[in-house]
């Protein structure tokens, strides 16, 4: 019989970009506590999806060439592939352009209309696109919009506006009854302090562009798109169409959402909710940004950390661990290769993995390869349930506050503590006396117990390992069906053959998988041999003039095909700061994005490239110049003279992007 039900959401991500670290981490955050709350009994609801209408990526489909509902189902179909990669259990996925969405925007916007809390105005005013979000002057930051710094737009529209200042009054009532409402506390004070300096009305529809919901009584004029996106918790819950099902589900028990985005969440959001007069979700929670290496994730910088990389080359389960392990939920983290190396390590191949291998050795050794039935119980043996119960009840209670890091660090508690019971009772000196054997049996019933028990608590997190532990350990089933109640003690039969597997985590080499990643993922070039990596080649490489008919010098044409030549479109320039040769570049190859620094600042402004088509070679190895990486290399020819003239190489017709040159 279910508990009840429980509603957990994850922002809908822009699908602008391709998914990274910082979308799975919130992603992974609500599938542990999606998947404790199963295994509580709860009928759980955990709602994932996008958001795929706007300003931004409809600029984002022409520079790509692609229709905007070509380009939306292409990278909507990236986060549908990372969230199974990623073993995430959504029960619904949800896609802003989804018919029955549209018709509940469309809805809501009219009864909103109906009741008098949109009205008809002139909007005239800031606009970040990148942010989709409106800012008054006084708001900006030396000109440029106060959240991510880039340059704000001027907008001057006829617009509809929702009545946010009416509801200031209600809110801060809400927020201040309510101190559980907005997660954690610090968020809490930040946004009543943001209410507090007044909330102005919000523009909530543009006529700039069509690629939204449209306003239903008013042609020409699309939803704001922020507003469209936050009805997507309506729409999935049953709202309009579904009633049983929004009864069942409405209100959310918590939106976990990033730091940034929790204004919208708790401010835009209760106070459209209250004017349709609905209860309002229990909770908001902002979790902590990651950098990485200690700077901003930033394709320009190329940073950006793709977890898929990670989950191919250590494991999916060590990536979950290690996202939810590394940093309290609240808090901002700092993502490294090596971070991540030494934790896996030292938690889950040290701690976890030797404590069953240890155990199972041992029970092979001692006792046949059989859990064998607990015998004198001495003080230190009695210890060992008690320091589950607490371990367990604590993990629990964190779990329950979204608090993983702490709940991972309670269970791993009694992990150590397995550990150096080992250690202390030196079962190796027990089993040579027969007094000595009887404390054995408890000393081995305790400790294959004890990694039972943490199989069952790490399950939210581990989600295929601790099913292969139970495996080990010589259970059939799988911890996570076996629930929460599973974590009691006493739940191993003795008699139980354990089943020696491989070992659960493998040690990552150290040595070689950070120097790896000095060698072949970011390969350094000092400031002033990183200006022109073309020119460099010309002088490192031997020129093909110089090679004549029958020179061993000549290639195979097995040769010239290891080199992956593609065609591009260029959907991004900029320059660098600090190289004038150097321009970054954003080039669509057709299957993804690269970014791509090229030395042809010189001879081409950003403007003038984006939207032209080029020659890539995409198979080079990627190099950082000047700082940035560059995952790709544009052909271009050029003369030796000064001045150099130089022209990138460009197909003589427009051909798909991602075409093969041959
Ligand atoms: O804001 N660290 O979508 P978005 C931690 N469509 N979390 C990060 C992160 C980082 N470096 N980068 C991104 C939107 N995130 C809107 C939401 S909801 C009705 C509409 C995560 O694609 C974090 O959860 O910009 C953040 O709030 C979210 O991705 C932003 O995703």
């Amino acid at each position: 019989m279910p508990k009840g039900s429980f509603f957990i959401t994850t922002p809908i991500y822009y699908v602008n970009d391709m998914p990274h670290l910082g979308h799975s981490y919130t992603t992974i955050g609500c599938d542990a506590l999606a998947r404790y709350k199963r295994m509580c009994g709860y009928d759980v609801f955990f709602l994932t999806g996008v958001d795929e209408h706007g300003q931004k990526i409809e600029r984002r489909a022409i520079a790509s060439g692609k229709s905007p509902q070509a380009y939306v189902d292409y990278v909507t179909g990236a986060f549908k592939k990372l969230w199974a990669e990623l073993d995430i259990s959504n029960d619904h996925f949800i896609r802003t352009t989804d018919p029955e969405h549209v018709r509940v925007v469309q809805h809501v916007f009219q009864k909103l209309y109906d009741s008098g809390d949109i009205y008809q105005g002139r909007y005239e005013g800031w606009y970040c696109t990148p942010c989709e979000t409106f800012f008054l002057e006084s708001q900006l930051v030396e000109g440029n919009c106060p959240d991510c710094g880039r340059r704000v737009e001027w907008l001057q529209e006829e617009s509809y506006f929702f009545r946010l200042s009416k509801y200031q009054d209600r809110l801060l009532a809400h927020i201040e009854a309510n101190p559980d409402f907005i997660q954690p506390a610090t968020r809490r004070h930040e946004m009543v302090n943001f209410i507090k300096n007044g909330l102005e009305d919000l523009c909530v529809s543009r006529t700039s562009f069509d690629w939204g919901v449209p306003v239903p009584f008013a042609p020409g004029h699309v939803v704001y798109v922020w507003l469209d996106a936050l009805i997507n918790y309506l729409t999935a819950s049953g709202y309009v169409d579904d009633p049983e099902k929004f009864d069942r589900y409405w209100p959310a028990d918590v939106h976990v959402v990033g730091k940034e985005i929790v204004r919208f969440h708790s401010v835009i959001w209760p106070a459209v909710l209250m004017s349709l007069e609905l209860p309002l979700p229990k909770k908001v929670f902002g979790h902590g940004w990651w950098t990485v290496e200690g700077e901003k994730m930033s394709k320009s910088v190329g940073n950006v950390v793709k977890p898929e990389d990670y989950a191919d080359e250590f494991g999916v389960d060590q990536v979950r661990y290690f996202v939810l392990r590394e940093v309290p939920f609240g808090q901002d983290g700092d993502f490294s290769r090596a971070s991540f190396v030494y934790r896996v390590n030292a938690d889950l191949a040290n701690d976890l993995g030797n404590l069953l291998s240890r155990t199972t050795a041992m029970i092979n050794k001692f006792a046949d390869g059989k859990v064998p039935e607990p015998g004198e119980w001495d003080e230190a043996d009695k210890r060992i349930p008690e320091i589950a119960r607490e371990a367990i009840d604590s993990a629990a209670g964190a779990f329950d506050n979204l608090a993983f890091s702490e709940a991972l660090e309670h269970i791993f508690r009694l992990v150590d503590a397995g550990n150096k019971y080992i250690d202390d009772a030196e079962p190796w000196n027990l089993a040579k006396s027969d007094a000595g054997r009887s404390r054995l049996g408890t000393v081995l019933y305790n400790l294959a117990e004890s990694l039972r028990i943490a199989a069952v608590a790490l399950s939210p997190v581990l989600t295929t390992k601790s099913a292969e532990l139970w495996h080990q350990l010589g259970i059939d089933g799988d911890p996570a069906a076996a629930g929460w109640d599973a974590t009691r003690w006493g739940g191993i039969a003795p008699g139980t053959r354990v089943r020696r597997g491989d070992p659960l985590f493998p040690r990552i080499d150290v040595e070689a998988a950070l120097q790896e990643d000095a060698q072949g993922r970011t390969p350094q070039h000092s400031p002033d041999e990183g200006g022109d990596r073309e020119q460099k080649r010309d002088q490192a490489e031997p020129a093909a003039e110089r090679s004549v008919p029958g020179d061993e010098n000549l290639i195979s044409i097995e040769d010239f095909a290891r080199i992956e030549l593609k065609v591009g479109t260029i959907i991004e320039a900029e320059r660098i700061e600090g190289a004038d040769k150097l321009l970054v570049l954003q080039v669509d190859i057709g299957a993804e994005t690269r970014q791509i620094v090229a030395g042809i600042a010189k001879h081409y402004s950003p403007e003038e490239l984006v939207g032209k088509q080029v020659v890539v070679v995409t198979n080079l190895k990627p190099a950082k110049l000047r700082g940035v990486m560059s995952n790709g290399m544009l052909l271009a020819a050029s003369t030796t003279g000064d001045p150099m003239e130089l022209g990138v190489v460009t197909p003589d017709r427009h051909v798909p992007a991602g075409s093969r040159v041959k």
